[in-house]
């Protein structure tokens, strides 16, 4: 948790920038795993709730209004049953103190606020929620049913969170960078262990484990597999196999819930072959012009079509793509190989404020979202930087089976693409490398104290020194 002033001065400034109301934030309910005092293990709060209330404790609602400059914190204390069981706890008015809150309250009270607001035609302003129990919840306190409550969600809240966690102050700075130094280690502990013989889920297994033991979990399931060419290929009980990849991208969150979101593709014999290496080099060379041109004011979706101009410039010299490479990327011919975006905003989500939709995080009135083309619609980030953003650049290159077959039989992009020369790769599997990125005054920088090997030769040099 970071210093109670924290809170006190986000809160203020959200009150000052949503102007007039009542706001709810929802902080997460316990998530049960097979019976009700099972809880899915670890216990995740609600970002934004963590960011406005800080507090690690399930079942909350952070109540802020506004007008009358009341801030409220709603939950219900335990009993003895529960501290026979779990321990004894803060109550709710302790934690409510810890980040400046005078106010606390037991949850059977949150009804009477809302009744009161709605009296009185206030208005009250929630997020759009994204778990069935909050939706419940919202349905009994509102009235508005589940499949109205994204409309009906306040957009002057979304914008103003939006606006606040978009930009990452000092010491958020400091959280990111220490889970870049639990990241380092999850990677480089992949390319200890990955070798012949060994399956994918012992490899994703010992990873996920280093999350856990110097954070709080990872960011994401982490994905580690052979088949790259899979955008969220999680760990199979395959066994890694000499000549092929292996995927690996991993992340993972600090206790105070920031994230890290780096991937690495290795050599499972621990040496590249020439034809990987040719690939490898091209995903490379997009990875690092991100890191030469970021800055603020630059537009993120510029970054990301000038790397897909770079990559199939690059495939052309390769004899997979032909034709005018301007035209070829307009036409979304370079989603055969990239069929994503070149990153996207992170923060204490690994896809920052994703339940906002990435519509209003990673776009905006400037910078529209192109939601028709194949590949282009899947954009996360496309406006323009300003410093204190936290952005991922993760180029990559895939050979999807089922992606060539499926463009080859209808001839799409046929002008841009050699489907014969595509054929041959149908067994390459797909490179992705990926570091996070800091928007600094007048330019950028990778967090993370120590890189991550991954020029080929790093990447070789670091898996022969440690067989
Ligand atoms: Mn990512």
């Amino acid at each position: 948790m970071f210093s109670k002033d924290t809170y006190i001065q986000r809160r203020q400034e959200l009150k000052k920038l949503v102007g007039e109301g009542v706001i709810l934030i929802f902080g997460n309910n316990n998530s049960p795993c097979n019976f009700p005092n099972n809880g899915y293990y670890p216990f995740r709060q609600d970002s934004t709730f963590l960011y406005y209330f800080g507090q690690q404790r399930d079942g909350l609602v952070g109540v802020i209004d506004i007008d009358n400059d009341i801030e409220t914190l709603i939950g219900d204390d335990i009993d003895i049953e529960d501290i026979v069981w779990y321990g004894s706890v803060e109550s709710v008015h302790d934690l409510a103190e810890q980040v400046g809150v005078h106010n606390s309250a037991p949850m059977k009270s949150l009804k009477t606020i809302c009744n009161d607001a709605m009296s009185k035609k206030r208005k009250i302003h929630f997020l759009p929620p994204y778990r069935f129990d909050i939706k419940l919840q919202i349905f009994d306190l509102l009235g508005i049913h589940p499949n109205q409550q994204k409309e009906e969600a306040s957009m002057d809240l979304i914008k103003a969170v939006i606006k606040m966690r978009s930009t990452k102050t000092p010491e958020e700075i400091e959280e990111l960078e220490r889970a870049a130094v639990i990241g380092y280690k999850m990677h480089t502990t992949a390319m200890k262990l990955t070798r012949p013989g060994v399956t994918e889920k012992f490899v994703g297994g010992q990873v996920d484990g280093i999350a856990n033991s110097y954070g709080a979990m990872v960011s994401f399931p982490t994905i580690f597999s052979q088949h790259g060419e899979i955008m969220h290929g999680n760990p199979s009980m395959s066994i890694l196999e000499a000549g092929r990849l292996a995927l690996c991208d991993a992340g993972a969150e600090t206790i105070n819930n920031y994230c890290s979101d780096n991937t690495r593709t290795m050599p499972v014999s621990g040496k590249f072959t020439q034809r990987q290496l040719e690939i490898y080099s091209i995903v490379e060379a997009c990875h690092d012009y991100a890191l030469e041109v970021a800055k603020p004011g630059v537009k993120y979706a510029d970054v990301h079509f000038a790397v897909c101009r770079l990559m199939f410039d690059k495939l052309k010299e390769l004899g997979l793509a032909k034709g005018d490479t301007e035209e070829a990327v307009k036409a979304g011919a370079h989603a055969m190989f990239l069929p994503h975006g070149l990153g996207h905003m992170m923060g204490m989500d690994v896809h920052d404020m994703e339940n906002f939709d990435q519509i209003n995080v990673g776009f905006d009135e400037e910078v529209r979202p192109n939601l028709e083309q194949f590949g282009t619609n899947c954009l996360r980030m496309g406006r323009r930087l300003e410093e204190g953003f936290v952005v991922t650049d993760e180029p990559g290159i895939y050979f999807i089976p089922a992606l060539i077959d499926d463009w080859k039989a209808s001839g799409h992009c046929a002008e841009f693409l050699n489907f014969d020369k595509l054929e041959t790769y149908k067994d390459f599997g797909g490179i992705r490398i990926e570091d996070d990125l800091l928007i600094t005054k007048d330019g950028c920088r990778f967090l993370g104290k120590d890189r991550i090997p991954y020029h080929p030769k790093d990447v070789e040099d670091y898996m022969a020194a440690n067989r």
